[in-house]
């Protein structure tokens, strides 16, 4: 291997040795704290809002959205690249590479205490990162250097043994003592400068299975922090609790999204790479800001407070139209109003500025949250405490409103403030700050571009329209025909959603387009106006080609 080649490895060991080390250390210590999660988490932050939205689009797949991970596999590929050239600068001089390692790592710090959590003890992992790549590429170079300077040691021709002092890091071409006639000597020192050569190789492959385990194991421990706490949820307050479910046409037919969606299968969206741990032991809510009396409540005193439960479907602003980032669940937890009278709202207040527990802040508009909509401070999730994906211990569920400006997770302060005084996150990133779910239709069945048997076809799937008195129609549009009413599922309430399925019940051969809208609570037509989800939420009517084989 040319010895550009392998300082390069060198670098790309090193970068990983550091990066597993620092990973683990900051599983032990703090996850967030991790360079490489810092890092990745800087880069979400980072990427302007049309890159997220195409990300999100483009890499929507069936098992979740891949977004983050493209986004920051791209910048992996970045630091790997980076890790190459501090080892070829390594190799003219070993202080070049160290350096650039130092300020990589020094820029995924900075990263790591951006975090508006941050505290002295998370510089610590970026610390050991470092230390040990730094000190791996050392050792590196100082085994490489033993290969060369045997070799370079060795009797052969003047010429080259000249060119090999002096650029002795440049370790020996296969051919080097090819003019000379082989000696005894020869052979021995040759021997010897292979095996170290085979030393640097073996020391490599041990490093990087290090690097491998050291990460693995900071994964690990991330999985084994992330169980969930055996929680026991109190049961609903007896005007609060609703009756069982009715059952859903997925009944029916399994094609159609169930009308609940469990834990498990609920859309996941939020700006982190992790799943984040928060106890509830040492967990608090705070309400501050203009309020008459600050509170701060404990887990425990939250339990204690009358619960209700209520079904309510969340949306994503960046669903698009047909996409999955939207499901109706069960939530169990305390009115957001009751928490605010506690508190006496002050006049002043035109944002309920909601931070979780690392800092990360969501908008809603203190009107909508208040105008007897019922908002939840949630605690249970289909029958279960949050799962730790959905915001363990304590988050925010607001019907109507995209969960960008509602639904908080991993809720620990709500301030009462002003728009004018404080903006959140994505305010920050000029998303709209009243932003009501839009009115939509979604086709579970059929999925687009496959092809079905001709003769009867079941069109179906859900339909949405929280902020407008909820779905009162979905209609079935084939081949641009006239709308035909689908028949609907279950009424759960206007804040759920309904699923709906028609019987296609002539598909010819040949290609056809099929077109689903909803019709709202208002008697309000499903627009077809197409918007991208920036910045206040997709809308169009979801259609697409099928084909019927002949
Ligand atoms: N702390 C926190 N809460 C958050 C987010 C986030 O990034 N961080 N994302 C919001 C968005 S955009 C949505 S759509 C909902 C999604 O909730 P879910 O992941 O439980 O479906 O959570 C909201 N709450
Ligand atoms: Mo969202």
């Amino acid at each position: 291997m040319g010895s550009r080649r392998r300082y390069a490895l060198f670098g790309l060991v090193s970068t990983l040795v550091g990066m597993g080390i620092g990973h683990l250390v900051a599983a032990l210590l703090n996850p967030d704290s991790s360079p490489v999660l810092a890092v990745g988490s800087q880069v979400i932050d980072l990427t302007p809002v049309s890159m997220k939205e195409w990300a999100i689009r483009t890499f929507e797949t069936e098992n979740g959205n891949l977004d983050k991970v493209v986004l920051v596999g791209s910048v992996f590929v970045g630091v790997l690249v980076l890790a190459a050239v501090a080892g070829v600068l390594a190799r003219t001089r070993l202080l070049w590479g160290a350096a650039l390692l130092i300020v990589m790592v020094a820029a995924a710090a900075g990263a790591a205490m951006n975090r508006p959590s941050a505290d002295a003890l998370d510089l610590v992992p970026s610390l050991i990162t470092a230390l040990t790549g730094v000190l791996t590429l050392v050792l590196l170079d100082r085994l490489s250097r033993g290969a060369s300077l045997s070799v370079a040691l060795s009797p052969a021709p003047t010429k080259k043994r000249l060119v090999l002092t002096e650029d002795s890091r440049d370790g020996v071409s296969p051919d080097t003592s090819a003019t000379a006639t082989p000696t005894e000597e020869d052979a021995t020192v040759t021997s010897s400068a292979s095996a170290t050569r085979r030393t640097v190789l073996v020391a490599g492959a041990v490093l990087t299975a290090i690097a491998a385990a050291a990460g693995g194991a900071g994964r690990w421990i991330g999985t084994l922090r992330a169980r969930p706490e055996d929680i026991a949820l109190p049961d609903p307050s007896p005007g609060g609790a609703l009756g069982p479910l009715q059952a859903g046409l997925e009944e029916r037919f399994s094609d159609i999204t169930p009308l609940r969606v469990s834990n498990a299968d609920f859309y996941r969206v939020d700006t982190r790479l992790d799943t984040p741990v928060v106890d509830s032991e040492g967990w608090t809510l705070t309400v501050d800001g203009d309020v008459e009396n600050e509170l701060t409540i404990t887990f425990d005193e939250l339990l204690a407070m009358p619960m209700v439960e209520r079904d309510i479907t969340l949306t994503c602003v960046s669903n698009s139209v047909g996409g999955k980032y939207v499901g109706g669940a069960r939530w169990l937890g305390v009115p957001l109003k009751d928490v605010l009278d506690m508190a006496g709202v002050g006049s002043k207040a035109d944002q309920i500025l909601s931070t979780d527990f690392d800092g990360m802040t969501i908008s809603t508009p203190l009107d909508l949250a208040t105008d007897g909509r019922e908002a939840l401070i949630a605690v249970g999730m289909n029958g279960e405490a949050l799962p730790r994906e959905h915001g363990f211990p304590v988050r925010l569920v607001i019907p109507g409103l995209y969960g960008f400006i509602s639904a908080t997770k991993w809720l620990t302060k709500i301030t009462l403030t002003t728009y004018a005084e404080q903006e959140s996150y994505w305010t920050k990133r000029n998303w709209d700050t009243v932003a009501p779910i839009k009115p939509s239709a979604r086709i579970d069945t059929p999925r687009a571009l496959t092809t079905l048997d001709p003769g009867e076809v079941l069109v179906g799937g859900v339909a949405w329209a929280q902020n407008n008195d909820g779905v009162t129609k979905v209609q079935v549009q084939i081949d641009g025909d006239g709308w035909v009413d689908a028949e609907l599922g279950p009424d759960v309430n206007d804040v759920y959603w309904r699923q709906w399925y028609y019987q296609w019940t002539d598909a010819k051969p040949g290609s056809h387009k099929i077109a689903a809208r909803v019709v709202d609570g208002e008697g309000e037509v499903q627009t077809a106006a197409r918007a991208e989800p920036f910045p206040g939420g997709s809308s169009g009517i979801h259609t697409f080609l099928v084909t019927v084989a002949g």
